[in-house]
């Protein structure tokens, strides 16, 4: 027995090696085997007021808590471009928008090089998968939200339009679209996205006979900050922690680095002369709660049905959001509050549970490293870089950092320590983010950092595409209220005019 325990023990030790060998490769064949599904999750202007995040200490996100449990949080994720358009047209086509003139509010399609890109889903659905999306994803022209109908099999609901719920209350900042509202609370939500989560959480239940691409997109936080009211109700308004604000923050910066965004300083102004910041955010984060609410729900129908281990999920936002940083509310800036994003993902087999990941990633990444995942064949022309060396070891050396640009040859470099910032006028913003997380010290005009900025210079494109011109951008509107509305009628007697003619 002397003799035989060891041999026992061997033989314990050896068996639970085989198994858990075993266990690996069953969840690895069940990912790689076949092909896994994918849930898609996007919300628009969300920054990082959730708890995983921990931007804003009051906010109350189980669910958002609840993903990152599931698998891997990226702390440090950026958007390619901090306005919806540009960005998910960057995403969901791979390309960057300084190599497609795409900066702006330009219809993908119309874009004469992206006229036939095959698209994120495309590729899923050119390659075997049920391809399927609802709210927004792509950015809507004419139609709110509408799909690009090339990329999906089927659409859910997308037009914001139809039955609202009453309004409890509304408030607003005069001459802005800051608007925010509490909406009555009913049982089934009326909202796009409630009705697109309902849509979302009805798929997962079903079986399906190949593979799914499920995209499901939220269109809260972005403005007006509607929600119902037990949302409003989760938060005590007069005790909500304020952003902290440095009011002299802009007097180190000039050119384009101070004035770009001048929408958005007027908005801060306006909102601080009439003492709404806490309104505001007390709106914002009830929205917040809201989508968080609706990503529990579509969670649930996930851990309820058979898919639930065999589908990818991936949650990301657009761009982030200001609330008052830089003396500026909204986005469209190459700071870090328009910038960094929220990104999580969970791969059944492939990501440890519970992980944050410090590396620098970006929505570019998104496209190539699905495919990856999914094992479906690569696309050479795709500019992003696949991640997935860092969802199996989260401090896997990384030494590629994040580009964004907001705007013809205005760049922002990001790694873990920096932000350089240039702009086409040539003014420049240095950032050291392991002392200035919040990027108040410009040390772009200090020479001994001449270094640092000329080795994250290398990072800029050399010869960004100008501006991409299209029918839709050729619409002159005046941006006041009313201007989007006005610019979609034209657009359609536009559309309507063309096909006449052919
Ligand atoms: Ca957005
Ligand atoms: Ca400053």
């Amino acid at each position: 027995m002397l003799i035989l325990k060891p041999i026992f023990v061997c033989y314990k030790r050896f068996s639970l090696l085989i198994g858990t060998l075993i266990l690996a490769l069953s969840l690895n064949a069940k990912v790689h085997g076949k092909n896994p599904n994918v849930l898609f999750i996007a919300v628009d202007d969300l920054n990082d007021c959730i708890e995983p995040l921990g931007g804003h200490p009051d906010s109350i996100t189980p669910n958002f808590n609840r993903l990152a449990k599931m698998g891997v949080t990226f702390e440090n994720a950026f958007c390619n471009a901090p306005i919806c358009n540009p960005s998910r047209v960057s995403l969901l086509t791979g390309r960057r928008p300084s190599s497609t003139g795409v900066y702006g509010f330009q219809p993908m399609r119309e874009v004469s090089s992206l006229k036939n890109v095959v698209t994120l889903p495309q590729h899923f659905k050119n390659n075997g998968y049920h391809v399927m999306g609802s709210g927004k994803i792509f950015h809507g022209f004419g139609e709110p939200h509408g799909p690009d109908k090339r990329s999906f099999d089927e659409y859910g609901p997308f037009n914001p339009s139809g039955k609202q719920a009453k309004k409890i209350w509304e408030d607003r900042i005069p001459g802005t679209q800051l608007r925010w509202a509490a909406k009555e609370n009913l049982a089934e939500d009326p909202y796009l996205d409630g009705k697109a989560a309902r849509w979302t959480a009805d798929k997962l239940k079903k079986s399906h006979d190949k593979p799914f691409f499920l995209a499901f997109g939220m269109v809260k936080p972005h403005l007006p900050l509607y929600a119902p009211e037990k949302f409003f109700n989760l938060y005590e308004k007069e005790n909500m922690t304020l952003p902290v604000i440095n009011k002299k923050d802009l007097e180190d910066l000039d050119g384009m680095a101070a004035s770009q965004q001048s929408k958005g300083i007027k908005r801060a102004i306006k909102v601080e002369e009439l003492s709404k910041t806490k309104d505001l955010v007390h709106a914002y984060l009830a929205t917040v709660s809201y989508i968080d609410s609706l990503i529990g729900e579509v969670l649930d129908a996930l851990e309820e049905s058979p898919h639930k281990e065999n589908t990818i999920i991936v949650l990301w936002s657009d761009h982030g959001y200001h609330m008052g940083e830089k003396n500026t509310w909204s986005k469209s800036t190459l700071w870090e509050e328009s910038l960094r994003i929220p990104l999580f993902l969970h791969a059944p087999g492939v990501t440890p549970m519970n992980v944050r990941c410090k590396r620098t990633v970006s929505l570019i990444d998104l496209y190539p490293t699905l495919i990856d995942l999914c094992n479906l064949p690569k696309i050479e022309v795709l500019e992003g870089r696949s991640f997935l060396p860092l969802l199996k070891k989260a401090d896997h050396p990384w030494n590629y950092p994040a580009l964004s640009c907001n705007g013809l040859n205005n760049f922002s470099v990001r790694t873990e320590n920096w932000r350089y910032s240039k702009y086409r006028d040539g003014s420049e913003e240095l950032y050291d983010h392991s002392k200035d997380q919040k990027e108040w010290r410009n040390l772009a005009k200090n020479p001994e950092y001449d270094s640092v900025k000329k080795e994250l210079a290398q990072h800029i494109p050399k010869k960004p595409v100008k501006e991409a011109e299209t029918l839709w951008t050729s619409i002159k509107v005046s941006t006041q209220e009313g201007g989007t509305e006005e610019r979609k009628r034209k657009y359609q007697e536009l559309i309507e005019a063309q096909k006449k003619q052919n």
